[in-house]
């Protein structure tokens, strides 16, 4: 089977667009039963990196190098003893040396970073959540729009993860650009991205990376929510590792 060659896939300097038809599963180092969807990375300017794990019964991801974020998508994991369900989450201090094991087969939006310290300030520590028990937020006051903050708001933490809703209709207010790069992937619905001066449909299921200062939008189209994770670095100065002390 083929499709002449068509996708909604897109590779720019300041984004990407990966949609499931183009997705290319990749054995990494350490996973056992498991593979990886490696949606962005260094190797295109990104200053980490998300994949989607895949894990079959019994399969397991050994401890990153860097501090590693796990959102579970569907199935179940186990963590230092947690058990984690679809929309649970966890977070892996660097050098934890934690891994992860799948009950049975699951999958996983997986983000890794390497840690940027603050001098004289404590590294996070391991925890586990669960989304459901997040307050939800208004966006700018949009009640249309709500985001829910997956890692805590503590200075400690060199990343944010949120899970952003919108009811039909519902909009970003303005086309953002700022200094943070985000890794996004769609959970359910669609509707409309600006990318730069681009403009796609995106549905469930597609990965967007945006670079720092692209420009971006999303207006959610269709009868149902629309709904993506969204990750972006976070509580660090841009100059980042010309400042002394900090990696
Ligand atoms: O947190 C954010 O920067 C978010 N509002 N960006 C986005 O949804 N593209
Ligand atoms: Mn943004």
């Amino acid at each position: 089977m083929h499709n002449l060659g068509q996708t909604r896939s897109v590779h720019r300097a300041d984004h990407i667009l990966q949609t499931p038809d183009a997705f290319v599963r990749v054995p990494l180092p350490g996973m056992r039963k498991t593979t990886a969807i490696v949606h962005v990375g260094p190797a295109v300017g990104a200053q980490f990196t998300q994949y989607t794990a895949e894990f079959e019964e019994g399969g397991k991801l050994s401890p990153a190098s860097s501090q590693r974020f796990v959102y579970v998508l569907d199935g179940d994991l186990e963590v230092d003893g947690h058990s984690l369900a679809a929309r649970d989450f966890a977070y892996l201090p660097e050098g934890s040396g934690l891994d992860l094991t799948a009950k049975r087969a699951a999958r996983a939006a997986i983000i890794e970073k390497p840690y940027r310290a603050v001098p004289g300030s404590l590294m996070p520590g391991f925890f586990t959540g669960r989304e459901s028990l997040i307050a939800s937020q208004p966006f700018i006051g949009d009640e249309a729009l709500q985001v829910r903050a997956l890692v805590p708001d503590d200075p400690t933490f060199d990343l944010a993860v949120n899970t952003m809703t919108y009811q039909p209709g519902a909009a970003l207010p303005f086309v953002e650009t700022h200094v943070m790069e985000h890794g996004l992937l769609m959970l359910s619905g669609g509707g409309i991205y600006r990318l730069g001066d681009h403009w796609y449909p995106v549905a469930e299921g597609d990965f967007i990376w945006m670079a720092p200062f692209c420009p971006q939008w999303f207006g959610a189209l269709g009868k149902t929510p629309a709904k993506y994770l969204i990750y972006k670095d976070w509580n660090r100065h841009p100059l980042g590792d010309q400042l002394r002390g900090s990696r």
